[in-house]
């Protein structure tokens, strides 16, 4: 009896240990990895025994490494097992292969930096049929996909806040140009049309929005885009680029090149330190801790396998010490908690943040 504790015990740390080994591990081996310790972990453990799944947009981006590092972190404070997968790029393709992996394997929950609104719905679907509580992060899957998602920051109050950037930046009037992430991004599109819905004010009447760009979250189809939109808009006086991969690089590019073109957007200070300033190509910028995303989304995956919610507007959870959230009602339909408004980056603050985050 005594030894068979003892084996059930050991069984326990191996298992935990593979699943933390794969967090960090690369992806092919994680999928191997997390497939044969996702189904075991189930009935190894005593108390929590569920295994909690994150799915990021995409591999070799720091934002997303950060936002795992904060899921991680709590997933270890809670002792439950997690599973950790970034997709080799940014498409719902790859995401869905992962998200029909995780049903096979059995995890308990799921959560998904959707890289399509919709396209997600059907794996999805199949994985809450499952039994399998999903939810989103950073960027959304549908209501129909998601019993919550967790929104780094108010979509509306991003967009505005852009605008206003834009505005200040430009000196009130010129040609401004947006640098995206992919097309389908539904967190880039929905600050997009905040940012749209916001011009309708006429104060930003004299602004000229001449064209969105793609970089599809890739540094060198970002620099690439940026170089022609200088070239094909040699009046440019704002590039606004709401991703850290986007702003990284058309910072470097105006940088470089000396532009009268100035930058502002969403990027994260350890990137971005060497081009914040007035005399820079980024006077300043835009952002949340993204490993506090990362964390809260971790807290959301627990309560809503313990049941302690169910992604209802007006639920309630406290989320460790990050404090009381509320479910809140969407935009979109479906329903959100949100992590916090967006934190403005400047010559002033840059040095203190850079070795944050
Ligand atoms: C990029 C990604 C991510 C977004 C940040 C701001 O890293 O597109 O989804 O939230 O930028």
């Amino acid at each position: 009896m005594k030894k068979r504790g003892m084996s059930m015990l050991l069984c326990a740390a191996m298992v935990t240990a593979l699943l933390v080994g794969c967090s960090s591990g690369n992806q092919n081996t994680q999928a191997t990895a997390a497939a044969a310790a996702g189904n075991a972990a189930s009935s190894a453990a005593a108390g929590n025994d569920g295994v909690y799944a994150m799915i990021s947009k995409a591999a070799g981006n720091p934002y997303n490494e950060r936002q795992a590092m904060g899921f991680q972190e709590v997933c270890e404070q809670l002792g439950v097992k997690y599973v950790i997968k970034h997709p080799e790029s940014a498409s719902a393709e790859a995401q869905i292969t992962m998200v029909n992996e995780l049903v096979a394997q059995g995890v308990d929950s799921m959560a998904v930096a959707g890289n399509d609104y919709d396209a997600l719905q059907p794996a999805l679907s199949a994985a809450e049929k499952a039994g399998i509580k999903v939810c989103s992060f950073d960027s959304s899957v549908n209501p129909d996909s998601r019993m919550v998602f967790v929104n780094q920051a108010g979509n509306n109050e991003i967009g505005e806040t852009l605008m206003d950037a834009i505005l200040d930046i430009s000196g009130g009037e010129g040609q401004w140009a947006i640098l995206s992430a992919t097309s389908q991004a539904t967190n880039q599109n929905a600050w997009i049309e905040a940012m749209k819905k916001a011009m309708e004010d006429p104060k930003y009447a004299r602004l000229e929005l001449v064209e969105i760009a793609y970089g599809d979250d890739e540094y060198q189809k970002s620099v690439d885009q940026t170089q022609a939109l200088l070239q094909n808009y040699p009046e440019l006086k704002v590039i606004c680029a709401p991703t850290t991969v986007g702003i990284m690089a058309a910072a470097k590019v105006l940088q470089d090149e000396g532009s009268a073109c100035k930058l502002t957007g969403l990027g994260l200070p350890s990137e971005m330190a060497d081009y914040i300033g007035t005399d820079k190509s980024c006077p300043y910028m835009y952002l949340w801790n993204p490993i506090d995303v990362g964390r809260l989304t971790a807290y959301v995956s627990v309560a809503l396998v313990d049941g302690s919610i169910t992604g209802a507007v007006g639920e309630t959870f406290t989320a460790g010490d990050m404090g009381n959230y509320e479910i809140v009602a969407a935009s979109d339909g479906g329903t959100e908690v949100i992590v916090g408004p967006p934190f403005k980056f400047d010559s002033a603050n840059i040095d203190e943040w850079k070795s944050v985050y």
